[in-house]
């Protein structure tokens, strides 16, 4: 895999993608921009300078998303993919499948009869933006793959998203732990459609990039196959402040 930085290749969102349904990436942006690959080579403090930049473009927001957060002051809004389809209870499913014995495809009423898990933890983005003490609440992930039946040769999780274009993965250990939700209400309400709604995966020990958006698959697998960002060089143990992601704020 090329070695990419992953400040130059991380959240494109905000702008506007040329063509819909096309992943467009921060490098492209730059290359729009008419900076090139210049951030690639460049030193930390060009590195600001440049994300300042891109953060007073992104600021701009073409799309207009942005505006519709309920929460301006802290979330951002992320999507690789130009436009998602709209879900709620009539039309939203969520398949468990792979290597389990008890295949598995719940609508949104099926989630919400389950027990569901509170968390109330920090949401921490890998390029610095943080939201202190954010209430998610779902159904814990490992009770998914225990109801399906998880085969002994499996070892890794993928999971895929109703945006038709974002994956992403967590090995079987990672998977079961307890502060693993797929999640139905983030800030203490039902999850909209711009926070991924109806049901996003909430991966609580990792940067925020592991909490796919949109969530419409859980396949269980053999091996890890990495996801969206992985591709682009992150760390698929994607531990805040343990893996090439980082837990500092780079305004300051
Ligand atoms: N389907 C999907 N899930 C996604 C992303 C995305 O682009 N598509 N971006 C990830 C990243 S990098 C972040 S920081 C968060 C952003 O979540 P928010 O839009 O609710 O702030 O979603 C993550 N999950
Ligand atoms: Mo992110």
């Amino acid at each position: 895999m090329e070695n990419v930085n992953p400040e130059q290749s991380e959240e494109p969102g905000e702008p506007q993608p040329p063509e819909r349904g096309t992943p467009v990436g921060r490098r492209v942006l730059l290359g729009t921009i008419g900076l090139g690959a210049l951030g690639v080579v460049a030193a930390p403090s060009l590195q600001r300078a440049l994300e300042g930049f891109l953060g007073a473009a992104a600021d701009k927001d073409p799309t207009g998303l942005t505006g519709l957060l309920p929460n301006g002051g802290g979330f951002r809004y992320y999507s690789v993919a130009s436009s998602v389809p709209h879900k709620n209870a009539t039309n939203y499913r969520l398949t468990v499948d792979g290597l389990v014995d008890r295949p598995k495809t719940y609508t949104l009423d099926d989630l919400r009869a389950l027990p569901q898990t509170k968390l109330v933890k920090d949401v921490q983005c890998v390029t610095g933006w943080r939201v202190p003490d954010t209430p998610f609440e779902g159904v814990r992930l490992s009770r998914l793959l225990d109801a399906a039946g998880v085969r002994a040769k499996a070892g890794a999780v993928r999971f895929t998203c109703f945006d038709g274009t974002y994956t992403e993965s967590l090995t079987l250990d990672q998977a079961r732990r307890s502060d693993i939700l797929v999640a139905l209400r983030m800030q203490n309400k039902d999850i909209g459609h711009a926070h991924g709604g109806p049901v996003r995966l909430y991966v609580a020990p990792m940067y925020f990039y592991k909490s796919a958006k949109w969530l419409s698959g859980i396949h269980v697998t053999e091996k890890v196959e990495p996801g969206y960002w992985e591709h682009l060089g992150y760390d698929v143990d994607a531990w805040v402040g343990r893996s090439n992601g980082r837990d500092d704020d780079p305004t300051s």
